[in-house]
């Protein structure tokens, strides 16, 4: 790889280790999913604010693009570089400080690339709990879940990323540094800012560093797996559980027989319960100011009326924190079970709960029309109304064919029942690359020119992470 003016310039911000050239830049230029392979100008690692403003100063000098970068795990081709080496991938992961814990505000902030995982920990050990929580966390970034909006498995109660940020710090498309990590929880001065850039993908301004809420830690948490017949009735036991729990109710996660049958068929140690005899399984977490006990008989209630009204064929609530663990912990392997098997076609839908089984019923249908044989691996965020509606190849068939062939006819199938049901065809993970051109069939053409208005005017020369969102 040359050495050009940029280069030696960005060499003299960061220092030479942190300018990566060539196969050096090997694990950032493709995407988790294995699917689609960039190729840098450099990978940059600033190691401050400072250094990521003068990075974007000489990039927009140089009038070459950038691809900010947090964990890399994101799955709409938002975070790695489009394959002309022409971009500029600017890595955040370098800057992990925790510059502030304010317990009395109940708020933490930190460098964006600080990982999930670690957080949740320091905040941990502060005495609070940090609610957002992915089968990614132990690689993506506070500034990737805030770039994305990132859901996870507890939005039912604690809501997506932007309900858990109260100030970020971003620098924008000319190496400016807007400076708004006050961590108030009201703040009426001008236009919303913060929310602007929670959620662009990298394409508005790149996150530095956020304030996030802490939250108590429950009492207790208790978690539940069920055995569920139909998806009426899990929808049916999610309106109960909700009446039951109130907003004790923290997590609520549905999982159809074939993507159970992959993680069991992958990980057999994890020794997934009920799944043989029921197209369906629910995991559900209860959390509880009081005390176990009272989770606890609260849980039980539930589960007992939901026996007698047949939402549930069976049900084991977890003894102990470990037990919930391990139950929590299948639940996030069906993701890494699906990539063992190989590649395969993914949906993040969301739809108004009530249409979900309708939803599924014609959606199911149609895609074995289109492809006999093909396994629906249909899991999610049921509490949300978001599923993860994903397809494999038929058993023993060709993963790589199967998705050359056939990913466009079946998103085509997926995202127009989407439209019909009144849902959102990217739920949690965003637009990135991958969904770029499904975007102006499925919002107005208003909210196409607002957006456009607003990318022109925040970053006029296309610097921040062209070709993703818009
Ligand atoms: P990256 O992948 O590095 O980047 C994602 C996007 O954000 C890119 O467009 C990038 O340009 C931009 N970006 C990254 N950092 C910054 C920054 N500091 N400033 C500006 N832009 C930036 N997602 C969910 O929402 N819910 C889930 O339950 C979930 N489960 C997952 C499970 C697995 C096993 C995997 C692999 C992924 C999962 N994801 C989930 C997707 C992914 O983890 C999230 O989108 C996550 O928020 C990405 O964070 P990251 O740090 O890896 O970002
Ligand atoms: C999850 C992973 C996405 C997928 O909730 O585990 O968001 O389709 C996901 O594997
Ligand atoms: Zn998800």
């Amino acid at each position: 790889m040359m050495q050009t003016p940029l280069i030696a310039a960005l060499q003299r911000i960061v220092g030479e280790a942190h300018v990566l050239l060539g196969d050096a830049t090997a694990q950032y230029v493709t995407d988790w999913r294995q699917r689609t392979h960039g190729q840098a100008l450099c990978v940059v690692r600033p190691g401050s604010t400072e250094e990521v403003s003068q990075v974007v100063k000489v990039c927009a000098q140089a009038g070459v693009s950038i691809v900010p970068q947090g964990g890399n795990t994101g799955l709409v081709e938002g975070s790695i570089p489009q394959d002309t080496g022409q971009q500029v991938l600017l890595s955040l992961r370098r800057m992990q400080a925790v510059r502030a814990i304010d317990a009395h505000n109940m708020t933490i902030t930190v460098d964006a690339g600080v990982v999930l995982q670690s957080l949740q920990k320091q905040v941990d050990e502060a005495g609070f709990l940090f609610p957002l929580s992915l089968g990614a966390e132990g690689s993506c970034t506070i500034g990737g879940n805030l770039a994305t909006n990132a859901g996870g498995t507890q939005v039912v109660r604690y809501g997506n990323t932007r309900d858990l940020c109260l100030g970020l710090e971003v620098v924008t498309a000319d190496g400016q540094v807007w400076e708004g990590l006050q961590g108030l929880r009201k703040d009426n001065t001008g236009y919303d800012l913060r929310n602007l850039f929670i959620g662009s993908e990298g394409t508005l301004g790149i996150i530095t560093a956020a304030t996030m809420r802490m939250y108590p830690k429950p009492a207790a948490q208790l978690t539940a797996w069920t055995a569920v017949p139909t998806l009426e009735a899990a929808s049916a036991l999610l309106a109960l559980a909700h009446q039951h729990l109130a907003s004790a109710l923290t997590g609520f996660e549905v999982m159809n027989q074939q993507a159970l049958a992959l993680v069991d068929s992958h990980y057999p140690h994890l020794r997934v319960p009920m799944w043989q005899d029921s197209p369906f399984c629910v995991l559900l977490e209860a959390s509880d100011s009081e005390s176990e006990s009272h989770a606890r008989t609260l849980f039980e209630r539930l589960l007992e009326e939901a026996m007698e009204q047949e939402m549930v064929a069976d049900a084991i609530i977890a003894e102990n924190l470990k037990q919930a663990h391990d139950l929590w912990h299948i639940r996030e392997s069906i993701t890494l079970a699906q990539a063992a098997e190989g590649v395969n076609v993914k949906h993040d839908i969301s739809l108004p709960v009530s249409r979900i089984p309708a939803f599924v019923e014609e959606t199911d249908e149609a895609l074995r029309a289109l492809v006999p044989g093909i396994r629906l691996v249909n899991f999610g965020h049921l509490g949300d109304g978001n599923l993860h509606y994903n397809t494999q190849a038929p058993e023993g068939g060709d993963a790589a064919a199967f998705v050359a062939q056939f990913e466009g006819a079946i998103g085509d199938v997926v995202y127009q029942a989407v439209l019909r049901h009144g849902g959102s065809i990217s739920a949690e993970h965003g637009i990135g690359t991958l969904k770029r051109d499904k975007l102006p069939h499925y919002k107005s053409p208003v909210a196409l020119q607002l957006m456009h208005r607003i990318k022109a005017a925040l970053d006029p020369d296309n610097l921040l992470n062209p070709g993703r969102v818009l």
